[in-house]
């Protein structure tokens, strides 16, 4: 048989509405594809665990990260290893402002004060001002920062929330992640990342401008905590805790930064 050659195939134009058909097709196809990306990558967000440690914590794992690098890189830049700027004593305010006094109404009675520190275990030490008083004297003056937009350079006296922790005996509390800390009457609290805490500048503080805190300040002992706003800085401490979940922590169940740093 001769071998006859292959009919050539001819391709035959394509009419407008097949042209139009196949456009379709690859848009739709295009758009499919794209959607069921999205939809797997929504999927993958929505399914992912929630992060429960850490002070980011409460929302999706792969979003947390995203924030807890963002800052930590902060945390790191700004705060950890690095000082709050000081002054010399004469450019502190003699006259302290004073701001707001949630959980400082109550009466309680400062002769029989104590400071509670209760431990994950149950524990419950009370301790003394004088014994907090028979530490080292650190003293501070910084300038002092409200979210409500003031500012004012102040000075504290008191023990570092580190060396208290070391004399204590607290530093298996401390490898926790966070530090709660109440007033007497449990109406003003306050959490608090444990590297903030920790922090070199951070005073448990009992004096202002030398003297004795004042009621409207915070007597008998109060935080100041110079790598926060001042929303953390809780006047009147009744109570520390520790523990790996976020304290209960007053502004930012309404609403403001939980970590709050400067
Ligand atoms: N117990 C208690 N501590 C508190 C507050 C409060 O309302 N109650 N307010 C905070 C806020 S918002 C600020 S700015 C500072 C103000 O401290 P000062 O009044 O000593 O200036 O205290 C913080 N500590
Ligand atoms: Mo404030």
């Amino acid at each position: 048989m001769k071998n006859s050659p292959k009919p050539k195939k001819v391709k035959k134009p394509l009419t407008i509405e097949q042209k139009i058909n196949r456009r379709t097709f690859i848009s739709f196809g295009t758009f499919a594809v794209l959607s069921g990306a999205a939809y797997g990558g929504w999927s993958w967000l929505k399914n992912s665990p929630k992060e429960i440690r850490t002070v980011t914590a409460g929302a999706k794992a792969p979003l947390r990260r995203a924030l807890n690098k963002t800052e930590l890189f902060f945390r790191n830049f700004f705060s950890n290893n690095n000082l709050v700027k000081t002054y010399p004593k004469e450019r502190a305010v003699k006259v302290v402002r004073y701001n707001s006094g949630i959980g400082l109404q109550t009466a309680h009675d400062i002769e029989s004060w104590k400071l509670q520190v209760k431990k994950q275990s149950g524990e419950v030490m009370n301790i003394t001002l004088d014994e907090i008083k028979a530490l080292p004297k650190t003293e501070i003056i910084f300038d002092f920062k409200c979210v409500e937009g003031w500012d004012e350079i102040s000075h504290w006296g008191g023990v570092k929330f580190s060396d208290f922790i070391h004399h204590f005996k607290l530093d298996d509390q401390a490898k926790l992640d966070y530090v709660g800390l109440v007033t007497p009457d449990k109406k003003y609290y306050v959490g608090l990342d444990m590297p903030s805490a920790m922090h070199p500048q951070t005073l448990l503080a009992y004096e202002m401008n030398d003297m004795p805190l004042t009621p409207k300040h915070g007597e008998p002992l109060r935080l100041i905590i110079p790598v926060k706003y001042g929303i953390k800085n809780l006047k009147c401490i009744g109570s520390i805790t520790f523990s790996n979940q976020r304290p209960p922590d007053y502004w930012a169940e309404k609403g403001y930064d939980y970590y709050s740093g400067l």
